[in-house]
């Protein structure tokens, strides 16, 4: 029989004391609050296109003109974002439970890099960056903010459902310093392996902690959406802090609904 989750915060907050090994995982939610459209909510949409139908190696071998437009228009909105009260309060928490010799670590499927302009010390990104790229030939990845990332994209990638694809010749997207290849976007995409490392250290992290936090995602993307649920089925408390149920929810003791840009700063105090 299962049991509803707990939305005590008093208990959460004697639960979060008492914790050693505290994992976050966060999904595009917890950069709502910083105006940053989440993956499959209402400003999900680029140009007639749901992010799920770019989001894929298929999109960008058939039209790597149209996948560079719309990760060039998703780089270039992030310059004008800044973290929220949800990461700054991840950030100082980490901050604080390291000085007394306990460990919060923070598991991101997001390619946002808040986490980290937060402040939050060694993020583990399951899905990549916005701000590196990968090179189709060579393998290389590199740190990249240049802003635009290549001439032919400047003033390109507008979001409006009418505008035209710019059709850029490939010869004028990105490419690779070291061997002249293509450039694309260190990011996983639907059905792309997870970088092994990454993967390592996040099931390390999970299978470790004696508290989990899943900071606003909808928890339908595997392998991510597995995480919390093997951290419950070990016994170990599990809060989750989304403005909706997910289809997990119910697998958790503690469910907090509401912004988490309000509910952590409570919650991690
Ligand atoms: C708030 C809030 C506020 C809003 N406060 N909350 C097993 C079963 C079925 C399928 C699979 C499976 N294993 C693998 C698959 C296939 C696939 C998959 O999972 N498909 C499912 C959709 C069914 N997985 C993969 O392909 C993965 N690869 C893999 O497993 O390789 C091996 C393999 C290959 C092939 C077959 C089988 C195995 C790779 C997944 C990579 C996902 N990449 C993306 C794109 C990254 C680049 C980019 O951004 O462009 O990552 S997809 C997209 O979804 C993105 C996100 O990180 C990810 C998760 O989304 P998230 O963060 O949860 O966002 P939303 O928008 O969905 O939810 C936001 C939530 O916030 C909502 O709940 C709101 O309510 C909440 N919220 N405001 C609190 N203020
Ligand atoms: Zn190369």
């Amino acid at each position: 029989l299962s049991k509803m989750p707990s939305s005590d915060m008093a208990k959460f907050r004697e639960v979060f004391k008492k914790a050693e090994k505290i994992v976050v995982l966060t999904g595009a939610g917890v950069s709502a609050e910083s105006g940053v459209p989440t993956f499959r909510g209402s400003g999900g949409l680029w140009r007639t296109y749901k992010s799920q139908d770019l989001a894929t190696p298929d999109a960008f071998y058939r039209d790597p003109s149209l996948v560079w437009e719309f990760y060039h228009y998703r780089r270039e909105v992030m310059c004008t974002k800044k973290p929220n009260a949800a990461h700054v309060a991840i950030a100082e928490s980490q901050a604080l439970i390291r000085g007394k010799g306990r460990e919060m670590t923070v598991v991101t499927q997001n390619i946002d890099e808040l986490h980290h302009a937060a402040g939050t010390q060694d993020v583990i990104e399951l899905h990549g960056s916005l701000f590196r790229t990968l090179c189709i030939k060579c393998g290389d990845t590199r740190a990249n903010r240049d802003s635009p990332i290549c001439e032919a994209l400047r003033g390109k990638g507008a979001p409006d459902r009418d505008t035209k694809a710019s059709n850029i010749p490939e010869e004028q997207l990105p490419h690779c310093q070291k061997c002249k290849g293509l450039l694309r976007p260190s990011v996983v995409w639907f059905g792309e392996m997870l970088d092994d490392d990454i993967l390592l250290k996040a099931h390390k992290a999970i299978g470790e902690c004696d508290l989990c936090l899943v900071v606003g995602t909808s928890s339908v993307v595997y392998p991510a959406a597995m995480f919390a649920p093997q951290v419950a089925a070990r016994g170990v408390a599990v809060a989750e802090f989304n403005m909706e149920v997910t289809p997990t929810t119910q697998q958790f003791g503690f469910h907090f609904q509401g912004p988490c840009g309000e509910l952590l700063p409570i919650a991690l105090s």
